[in-house]
């Protein structure tokens, strides 16, 4: 008897539980778009599985900062630098510059600089530190730049949340007698399998500028941090990826052709996407374009054109680069590649506007020719779009030979050469 009322208790329960759900379904709408957890990550050769990073540039001093306790050098010219962080509490010296700071010994006289010390605890001082010896080192350019690298150092600040742990390398340069450089980036980077609309995507967050905050836009490529999103293949492991490169953090993130905002916890440990309905303008990227890639505040997106226009946030946005894609009568694909430049006017999309690039088709072979020496041409030979703006060509993938036939009216004359790239 005690065990059948239990189990009517444990059904009520159910029941109950099966109607909260139901109303709860019912007065919330579709689920909301909940926190992501993502799992640290460090490599020796982080850029192999995230791409390369930019880092900080870090001012050194031959002065020891003030209140820095500090180890015994074997040199008599130990270098100072202050690598700035953004996360993690500090404390002492640490607290009061706003970074770790870190110094350069020699282990031999008169030798060079070999030796790492960084605060790897945050709490202002060196003396508590074990020296780090580099791990490769040597002269490169002629013998002319020195330079000593110290990969993967692991450093541990307290977080809000518990201890906040990271990886970074650090890398020496000096050219000559010139100033000598320090360059910190990150080792490490977050990562996980993130559903969004219900289909499994993998995510890296990258600390572009290795301050160990993560998510942060700038205007400053350089500065900007970053994210890699592909979709999840469980066959295939981070490691096998190749060309890997990370996009800046923009405002958005274009997914199976509907936005999502991506917030980033500073801690680079979660994610939240959720669908946002920002108000979009048209592009009309030109005749041919089946598909086109552009850059800016709102984020950068990888647009199918197929259908002749995309939509996009309004804003401003820069040409990463755009495709047209055609297959000859024996089913070869070949593809005209355009790509932005330095120079390039943006590329303004206002809200419920088309903006026309008139980029794609036609292209035209534009060929220049220009004395060189007596009885001699050079001849350039470039591929246009229909805008005048530069683009290559492949062919199943490679690069075509291009043959160039000369003739003369009357065909004493006529030669074909076959033009080289580079
Ligand atoms: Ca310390
Ligand atoms: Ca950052």
């Amino acid at each position: 008897m005690a065990d059948k009322s239990r189990r009517a208790n444990v059904g009520a329960v159910l029941a109950v539980l099966a109607v909260l759900m139901f109303f709860s379904d019912a007065f919330c709408g579709p689920a909301r778009a909940q926190e992501q957890w993502l799992g640290y990550r460090s490599a020796r050769s982080a850029w192999e599985h995230i791409g390369s990073t930019t880092g900080q540039k870090l001012c050194t001093q031959d002065k020891a900062p003030d209140g820095v306790a500090m180890p015994a050098f074997n040199d008599k010219e130990p270098l100072f630098a202050l690598w700035k962080v953004d996360i993690g509490k500090l404390t002492g010296p640490a607290a009061r510059d706003g970074g770790l700071w870190l110094a350069l010994d020699r282990s031999g006289k008169g030798g060079l600089y070999d030796l790492l010390y960084i605060d790897t605890n945050g709490n202002g001082s060196l003396a508590d530190e074990k020296p780090i010896r580099d791990e490769h080192a040597g002269f490169e350019w002629q013998e002319m730049v020195f330079f000593a690298n110290f990969d993967a150092v692991r450093l541990a600040l307290p977080g809000d949340d518990g201890t906040i742990t990271y990886h970074a390398g650090f890398h020496y340069q000096r050219e000559g007698t010139g100033p000598h450089k320090i360059y910190v980036s990150a080792n490490c980077w977050y990562e996980g399998v993130v559903t969004i609309a219900g289909r499994r995507m993998l995510c890296s967050l990258i600390d572009g500028n290795a301050n160990w905050r993560f998510g942060e836009r700038s205007a400053d490529s350089n500065q900007s941090d970053g994210y890699i999103l592909r979709p999840f293949d469980p066959g295939r492991g981070p490691q096998e990826l190749i060309d890997v490169a990370w996009t800046p953090v923009g405002q958005y993130v274009l997914v199976d052709g509907k936005y999502y905002t991506m917030d980033i916890a500073p801690d680079g440990a979660t994610v939240t996407f959720t669908q946002a309905s920002p108000a979009v303008g048209r592009i009309i990227p030109g005749q041919g374009v089946s598909s086109l890639k552009i850059a800016g505040p709102a984020g950068t997106f990888e647009l199918d054109g197929n259908s002749g226009f995309v939509e996009v946030p309004q804003g401003q946005y820069r040409l990463v680069g755009y495709e047209v894609v055609r297959k000859d009568a024996n089913g070869v694909a070949w593809c005209a590649h355009g790509a932005g430049g330095d120079g390039d006017k943006a590329i303004v999309v206002r809200a419920g506007s088309e903006t026309k690039l008139g980029f794609g088709e036609p292209f035209t072979w534009l060929l220049e020719a220009s004395p060189d020496g007596p009885g001699q041409h050079s001849l350039h030979l470039s591929l246009r779009d229909a805008n005048a703006r530069g683009a290559r060509m492949t062919r199943d993938g490679d690069m075509p030979p291009i043959n160039l036939r000369i003739t003369n009216a009357d065909k004493t004359y006529d030669c074909t050469f076959t033009m080289e790239y580079g």
